[in-house]
Parts: C-alpha cells; sequence; structure tokens
C-alpha cells in the first residue's frame, strides 16, 4: 500500500466536498484540475513504529487497570530511560536525531523530550483516574533509573540533570510519592532507592530519617546473553536477601523480574536472548518455577506474620555470636518479632537468643514472628516444592 495513494484517497475525499476532483486524461492524473507528475514510494505501516505506539501489548492504561482489578497496587516506573535490555533503553531511536541533543544531561532539548513523555504517562493516569490518590492502584512512581552509575560521565551536567528531573517529576502532582534508584543524593521529597542482589548488605538507607526503606529491584537471577549459560540465583539465596533488608527496616521488596516474559520484535537490546529473565519466579511463560516461587510465598508469609512489630515496634541489634546478629522489633505491648542472622555460609551454629537457644543453618535467617517460635527459615526450601 502507498503511502501517496492513501494521500490522494483522501484528497479525493477532500475534493469531493469542495467540488473538486482527481481525474486523468491520457497525459497525466489530474489533481485539482493540474497534470501532476508524480512519484511514489510504497511504505507499510506495520512494518515501521508509530511515534507513541499504547495498542496491543503495550496498552499501559489496560494494564494497569487489570492489576487494580486483580486487587494489587502497582508501582510506576516511568523512566523515560529504563535500561531493562530493552533495545536504546527505551528510547525511541528518532530522537538521537533531534538537533543538539544529549541524552540524560543538563542539555536542554533532551529534558524537553523528557518532560513531554512524562508528562504524557502522567496525564494517561490521571485521566483514566489511577494514581492512589484518586482511588487507582498507583501508590508508587519513579524518575531515572539507576542515574548515578553515568551521572559522572556528565561532568557538571550530571548534577542538575537529576535535581531537575526530580523537581520535574514532583511539579506533575501525582499525589503519590516519587523515588530515584540507585541515586543516593536523590533530592527531597524523593526517596533514594535500592536496586541489586544483596540490598540487604550493601544498602547504607535512605538519605533522610523521614524516608522509608525500599529496595526497587531485587534481581532474582540475571538475564542471559547469547552464548552465556543461564544464570540461577538459588531461592535459598534470595530469600537470606529479602529477610536480611525487612530485618533491617526494609518494607518495601520488588523482585526484578518476578516474570520476565519475551523480548518480541527487535526489542532485545545487544546480545539478550529473545527470552527475558527466564530463571525467575515464573518463567518466560508465566508458568511457576520451583522451589523459587513456593519459597519465596512462604517467606512472604513469614514476614507478613510480623506486620504490627515492624511497622510500629522499635529495632534493636543484638550480636549473638562472631557472624551472627539478631534483629528484634518489638512494640509497647511486648509484642515482637525476631530475624536470627546467620552470616557463617561454612556451619551450622547454635545461638542463644533470649531464654532459648537456636539452631541456624548456614548462610540463614531465622523469622520467629513472636520472638520465640521459628516459622521460617531462609536455607530450607520446603521439599514439596523441589518435587
Ligand atoms: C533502622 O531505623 C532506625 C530509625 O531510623 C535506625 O535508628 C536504625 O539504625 C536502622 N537500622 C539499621 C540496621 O540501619
Ligand atoms: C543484573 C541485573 O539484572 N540488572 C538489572 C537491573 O535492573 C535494570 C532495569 O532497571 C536492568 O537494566 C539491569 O540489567
Amino acid at each position: 500500500m502507498g503511502r501517496l495513494l492513501v494521500l490522494a484517497l483522501v484528497m479525493t475525499v477532500i475534493g469531493v466536498v469542495e467540488g473538486e476532483e482527481v481525474s486523468y486524461d491520457g497525459r497525466s492524473l489530474i489533481i485539482h484540475g493540474q497534470r501532476k507528475l508524480l512519484f511514489s514510494g510504497s511504505i507499510h505501516y506495520p512494518r515501521s513504529t508509530p511515534q507513541y505506539d499504547f495498542s496491543g501489548r503495550a496498552d499501559i492504561v489496560r494494564f494497569i487497570k487489570e492489576i487494580q482489578a486483580q486487587g494489587l497496587y502497582a508501582s510506576l516506573r516511568i523512566g523515560p530511560f529504563i535500561e531493562s535490555e530493552w533495545n536504546y533503553g527505551g528510547f525511541p531511536f528518532w530522537l538521537h536525531d533531534v538537533p543538539g541533543i544529549v541524552y540524560r544531561s543538563d542539555n536542554e532539548p533532551f529534558k524537553a523530550h523528557m518532560q513531554d513523555f512524562t508528562t504524557k504517562i502522567v496525564n494517561m493516569m490521571k485521566s483514566e483516574k489511577l494514581y492512589a490518590s484518586q482511588g487507582g492502584p498507583i501508590i508508587l512512581s519513579q524518575i531515572e533509573n539507576e542515574y548515578q552509575l553515568v551521572e559522572h560521565a556528565f561532568h557538571e551536567k550530571g548534577p542538575p540533570y537529576a535535581k531537575w528531573a526530580a523537581q520535574m517529576a514532583v511539579g506533575l502532582q501525582t499525589g503519590v510519592p516519587w523515588m530515584m534508584c540507585k541515586q543516593y543524593d536523590a533530592p527531597d521529597p524523593v526517596i533514594n532507592t535500592c536496586n541489586g542482589m544483596k540490598c540487604g548488605e550493601s544498602f547504607p538507607g535512605p538519605n533522610s530519617y523521614n524516608k522509608p526503606w525500599l529496595w526497587t529491584e531485587n534481581w532474582t537471577t540475571r538475564y542471559q546473553a547469547y552464548g552465556e549459560e543461564p544464570n540461577t540465583r538459588s531461592p535459598q539465596d534470595i530469600a537470606f536477601q529479602v529477610a536480611l533488608f525487612v530485618a533491617r527496616n526494609g518494607t518495601f521488596v520488588n523482585y526484578y523480574m518476578y516474570h520476565g516474559g519475551t523480548n518480541f520484535g527487535r526489542t532485545a537490546s545487544a546480545y539478550v536472548t529473545t527470552s527475558y529473565y527466564d530463571e525467575a519466579p515464573l518463567d518466560e511463560y508465566g508458568l511457576i518455577r520451583q522451589p523459587k516461587w513456593g519459597h519465596l510465598k512462604e517467606l512472604h508469609a513469614a514476614i507478613k506474620s510480623c506486620s504490627s512489630p515492624i511497622l510500629f515496634g522499635t529495632q534493636s541489634v543484638h550480636s549473638l555470636g562472631e557472624k551472627q546478629e539478631g534483629y528484634t522489633y518489638q512494640l509497647k505491648s511486648g509484642e515482637c518479632a525476631a530475624f536470627l542472622v546467620n552470616k557463617d555460609d561454612t556451619k551450622t551454629v547454635v545461638v542463644p537468643f533470649q531464654k532459648s537457644s537456636y539452631e541456624l543453618a548456614p548462610n540463614s535467617i531465622s523469622i520467629l514472628p513472636d520472638c520465640m517460635n521459628v516459622a521460617f527459615n531462609t536455607a530450607k526450601a520446603s521439599l514439596k516444592f523441589s518435587i
């Protein structure tokens, strides 16, 4: 199908209305009464990309509404640079032809495009009442992504850009908090959050006492590139880090990925395989991968049964040995939850805690929702899941 042909058809319709038409004689087509010499080029529009495409798999409004219908919350990580092993980090390729543009920097053309896109997404969400402030499921949003990793490359153009991004986002008035992952100096009121495999150990915490400890990306495995072996991360290791993060004040953990899916079409970035995070708790096809899925489900249940002390209690940290420590959260009523941590990966140890003693497997955390009985140990993946 030719685009010029389409235009001609459109013009014919207009022409009829205005009493003009496309006709011909023995010499040429005649448009608006004039003979025309035309050149035409074919374009199959489904083979090219429209500038904004929210159709089909990209229908974000439909997806967020489905999240709400399932009784879940959403954390909307807008980017617009998302990395995510997506081709060009999610940017459209035409962006690099904008005169004078420098991505992710204090650069006017880039900032204008970033603001346009972010505003568009926010307005789409607002007009469908999808923010929690409007009764919708979105409780958090993210601007930029792991910017601190590259910030130094932009020299003096980096810090003002990060600051601008935060202010621009906050200015969009969504009624829910914004966060920046891996951006230790995220300006108030934006929350700096942790990404990584070991946020239980590596996260220094939020940059202000009135910000919560949030873990925006917990890498359940690692994406695969062609020629590499699949990366596996054991459920015991994931559970250990999640339990440690919660023991150390964490109150939000997002698994990256929980379900990776497929890189359709040309969306995969260089060398990344078409199956994305197939080793996640839900595999490429959305099927449950055991024992990972089941072990995390039991971990979540154990942590949830500690909710009141974690959310309202006072935290204290006790040394239980050279590589062992206990974290407790205690309410004024006496209600108490404990996490007993053994960081020694070589041996099982017996540690005293309160009026009892506990056996801790190597590299494990025991969760005691009443500070007495062990409800879960991160190193013990239940046999029924392994089968
Ligand atoms: C948890 O938060 C409290 C209050 O902000 C702080 O005193 C404590 O040091 C934090 N715990 C850890 C392990 O950082
Ligand atoms: C190791 C790993 O999986 N890192 C991922 C962290 O999350 C970003 C997306 O925001 C991915 O691009 C990284 O590859």
